[in-house]
């Protein structure tokens, strides 16, 4: 239920430049408890509320959800507020399974609807503040779409033989080719959605593999390689990305599965 979401809060942050931030201390019971809130003045409507992955290491701070990832990037590019709320995932709370009943982030909140999944979170904010746009044309919004799952399950592999880096290896040199001949983002010269997507999983992918596997992207990949460091290197991103420590964590099940 909407009302009792947005009486739980995150509970502290020193980053929040973009978003409103709750400070809530667990002080005694019936003491009120003292909101902080981080405001930016913005020239427009009331802060989105997105729920997102909260820190396994750091209690208060973002985690290691690549879609979350992606909606607070959809927003920090389009320059919008939002009150972000911080989900421990191995804890969830009631108030979170009722909006989302799942169990997932993120979720964000759109005329008193709690709506689910990045996709769908992502045109929805579009559609609703299209300047800037970042919509990707249909017919390039597939471009690189293939390398989280080849990155999973060569992730997952213990048969080096199995040709799992191979596949992988093979979708980033053709989303390569790719870039060397449209980029330097997905739509060429502008960023837009399908780079807002693909930034957080190659953040993921670069972190894990050489974690558990001790490899890279291979050098000879140069387009790739300049993507993912204008990518990495926005001011966006920076401010929304998960410790690497997190991102380690965060797979460390499927490594072990
Ligand atoms: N297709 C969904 C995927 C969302 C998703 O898988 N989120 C993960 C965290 S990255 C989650 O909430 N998992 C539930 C859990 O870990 O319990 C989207 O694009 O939003």
């Amino acid at each position: 239920m909407a009302a009792s979401a947005t009486s739980v809060f995150a509970r502290s942050s020193i980053f929040a430049p973009n978003y409103h931030v709750h400070l809530r201390s667990y002080a005694p019971r019936g003491r009120r408890h003292a909101a902080v809130r981080l405001l930016r003045t913005r020239a427009f409507s009331a802060p989105l509320e997105v729920c997102a992955k909260e820190s396994v290491s750091v209690p208060g701070r973002l985690g290691d959800c690549p879609f979350s990832q992606r909606v607070l990037l959809t927003l920090e590019e389009k320059n919008l507020p939002y009150d972000l709320k911080l989900v421990n995932l191995d804890n969830k709370p009631d108030w979170f399974l009722k909006i989302s009943p799942e169990g997932k982030v993120p979720v964000a909140k759109f005329d008193d609807t709690w709506v689910a999944d990045s996709d769908i979170i992502t045109q929805a904010i579009e559609e609703k503040h299209p300047v800037p746009y970042l919509a990707t044309p249909p017919e390039k919004s597939l471009v690189g779409s293939k390398i989280f799952s080849a990155f999973i399950s060569f992730l997952k592999s213990k048969d080096p033989q199995d040709g799992t880096d191979e596949a992988l290896v093979s979708e980033l040199a053709s989303f390569n080719e790719y870039l060397k001949e449209n980029g330097p983002f997905v739509n060429g010269e502008k960023i837009s959605s399908a780079d807002l997507s693909l930034g957080p999983k190659l953040y993921h992918l670069e972190i894990v593999l050489g974690h558990y596997k001790h490899w890279s992207v291979p050098e000879s990949l140069v387009f790739l390689k300049k993507y993912m460091e204008l990518i990495f290197s926005r001011e966006s991103f920076i401010k929304t990305r998960a410790l690497k420590e997190d991102v380690v964590a965060g797979w460390r099940p499927k490594v072990m599965a």
